[in-house]
């Protein structure tokens, strides 16, 4: 029998009910349930996920109610654990507006491809209507989208991670300005698996997968792909950065965004605490946002960010403590762990370096019962290293409230005034610890060059150099030419309001392999020194890559042993001979991998690329 998508709808808005009737009628489910955000309803959620059996694909678990109270575990299946860039697709009409960084089909086909796979995928279940808003509901730069799903794991998530409820239909009214999402699991088949964008149609299909980043749509797929598409037609951007304010003692804040690609320490260093002297001294660090942020030129001309998302959905390993204590401090409550291992001791989450021991009577990220610290002195054949307990890529959705750096900022609608952009990777070698473009568009240059050694967070080799332009390529809905160009134009209409533009590298590795930086909370040493230049209270040494830091002008009291004076010009260090393998790498990367593939390289850039060259060669 066929089933009225309008009964117990949230919004009479037609658009929206047009919509949710097609894919029901496509996706057949037994079931609609609007979500309206209320705690009965997701108290009745829990309750039906938890009370699964135990081998149940979409089963979740009660963790330990005093230690967690609030939150849930879940484990997806072994072949689902991370973003798949292979299986994501831009489908714009034409190829062309895709671009060289995005898989591309003709959307026709891609709806005749998927459709099929869709059809019936829901029956037995129940479809879920998640209607949120990215960003704070009355915030001028937020959005609404719409994400209709078969997984309460995802409703769960989305509750997290966005402003779920009726209150983003209200918002919504009568327009069509949403973006509507379509989720099936399927059966989490890896080779029907497809995340694919229809920006010209405010449109995302994401099927036969159940891991966060390929099926919270609002997080990728809409805030990077989709909006970044939108803020090219409607003159604002959204871009993979963290956003943090700095305190200073005089009270006046400062707010940076940072650009790293995925698990390149964007969550660490939004939530950093800042070393001894700077606490002494006054500082503060505050957390607006750690993966995303919408940025848009406000009245009085400066470039404004908010933080579209509510939550973090932050890589687990290697969180703890110390490395950064406000981000575990996150996940203490009503937080979803995936992937992760678990104590069984107490019922509690355990991940690699959350504490120096593994519990003994451990669960690993798959469900086998081992013996957590005999497990872990094995060698796993795959990768040749040390088994781990949780996977690579295991992670916690945890609310943002819920994190005690929280900016007092985080729900101002107008969002917040950006003095810095930060670009960032992993590198060995080449790049600096820090250094400072020469003005917007060599900023847009340094963001086009970014590289980084892959990690865990998408599926493929670990370790491999690979460009990723602004720690965007994954996300850049359309041609990365035209992206270039856009930031290009926003640089234009911001002027000498825009925000100075600065490189980092916490990644930079001595002759042994070891990182030279300590990094993380001492990584306020570096937003000290960039502080500084925004403000125009530090000198520079000028360069041919950009200004640097001058001798001493990085603050390291207090880790002077650990950062000797020969370390940091090593850390400092521009090697020319690097520097030119690097220039001849960037010019190959522009004309063979975007050229010559129908990416539009503006010229300016290449003028900047020309203009470093002849500095290295003087
Ligand atoms: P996504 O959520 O995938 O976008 O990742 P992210 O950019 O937020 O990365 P995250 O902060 O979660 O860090 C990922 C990994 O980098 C973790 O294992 C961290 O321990 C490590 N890391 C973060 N900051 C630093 C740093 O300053 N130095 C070093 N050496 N490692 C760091
Ligand atoms: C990333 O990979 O950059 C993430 C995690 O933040 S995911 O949501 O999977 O994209
Ligand atoms: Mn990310």
């Amino acid at each position: 029998m066929a089933i009225d998508a309008k009964q117990g709808a949230l919004t009479t808005n037609q658009k929206v009910l047009d919509w949710v009737q097609e894919c029901v009628d496509l996706c057949k489910p037994d079931k609609v349930v609007w979500i309206d955000g209320s705690k009965e309803q997701l108290d009745q959620l829990i309750e039906e996920v938890t009370s699964l059996p135990d081998g149940d694909p979409n089963k979740m678990w009660h963790l330990n109610e005093e230690k967690l109270p609030g939150c849930l575990y879940h484990r997806t299946a072994v072949n689902d654990v991370a973003r798949v860039e292979d299986r994501t697709f831009i489908c714009t009409r034409t190829k062309e507006d895709a671009g060289p960084t995005n898989n591309w089909m003709d959307p026709k086909e891609m709806y005749a491809k998927l459709t099929p796979m869709y059809d019936g995928a829901m029956k037995g279940q129940t479809m879920y209507v998640i209607p949120y808003s990215m960003g704070p509901v009355t915030s001028p730069i937020s959005k609404v989208g719409v994400e209709l799903t078969d997984s309460i794991y995802v409703v769960l998530n989305m509750n997290i991670m966005t402003r779920m409820g009726k209150a983003a239909f209200d918002k919504l009214g009568d327009s069509n300005d949403f973006v509507r999402g379509l989720h099936s699991k399927a059966d989490v088949d890896p080779e029907k698996r497809y995340i694919v964008q229809f920006p010209e149609d405010n449109t995302i299909w994401s099927i036969n997968s159940a891991y966060g980043g390929n099926v919270i749509l609002s997080k990728k797929c809409f805030a990077l792909r989709i909006a970044s598409f939108q803020g090219k037609n409607e003159g604002w951007m959204a871009e993979h950065m963290l956003i943090l304010g700095v305190q200073k003692p005089n009270g006046d804040t400062k707010y940076i965004t940072a650009a790293f690609p995925s698990a390149c320490g964007k969550t660490n260093l939004a939530m950093l605490i800042p070393p001894e002297g700077y606490l002494k001294n006054g500082y503060k660090v505050f957390t607006v946002g750690d993966d995303i942020a919408w940025l848009k030129p406000g009245k009085d001309g400066r470039l404004y960010a908010i933080n579209p998302e509510n939550g973090f959905f932050g890589v687990a390993p290697g969180t703890n403590e110390k490395s950064n204590y406000n981000a575990l401090a996150a996940t203490k409550k009503n937080a979803i762990f995936t992937n992760v291992a678990l104590d069984n001791s107490d019922n509690t989450v355990w991940w690699e370096k959350l504490t120096k021991e593994p519990p003994v009577d451990a669960t690993e990220w798959t469900g086998k019962k081992v013996n957590g610290v005999e497990y872990t002195s094995e060698i796993d054949e795959k990768t040749g290293k040390k088994k781990t307990l949780a996977h690579p890529n295991s992670r916690f959705t945890a609310p943002a409230t819920n994190c005690p750096c929280l900016s007092p900022k985080f729900d101002d609608p107008e969002g917040v005034p950006i003095s810095a952009m930060i670009f960032g990777g992993r590198r060995a070698s080449t790049t600096p610890l820090v250094y400072q473009s020469f003005d917007w568009t060599h900023g847009t240059y340094m963001g086009s060059a970014v590289s980084s050694e892959t990690t865990a967070a998408a599926t493929g080799a670990v370790g491999v150099l690979r460009h990723d332009p602004m720690a965007m390529k994954p996300f850049i809905g359309y041609n990365v030419g035209d992206y270039w160009a856009h930031w290009l134009e926003m640089g234009e209409k911001l002027g000498d309001k825009a925000p100075k533009i600065f490189n980092v590298n916490w990644f930079k590795q001595d002759d042994n392999g070891n990182f030279m930086w300590p990094g993380f909370g001492d990584n306020m040493r570096v937003l000290d020194w960039i502080i500084k230049r925004c403000e125009g209270e530090v000198d520079a040494e000028e360069t041919a890559i950009g200004y640097l830091p001058k001798k001493g002008d990085i603050n390291l009291e207090g880790i002077e042993d650990e950062v000797t004076p020969e370390i940091m010009d090593k850390l400092l260090d521009v090697d020319t001979d690097l520097w030119k393998k690097e220039i001849a790498e960037m010019r190959r990367y522009y004309d063979e991998d975007i050229a010559a593939k129908g990416g539009r390289v503006p010229q300016a850039l290449r003028d900047v690329l020309d203009k470093i060259e002849a500095r290295l060669n003087k």
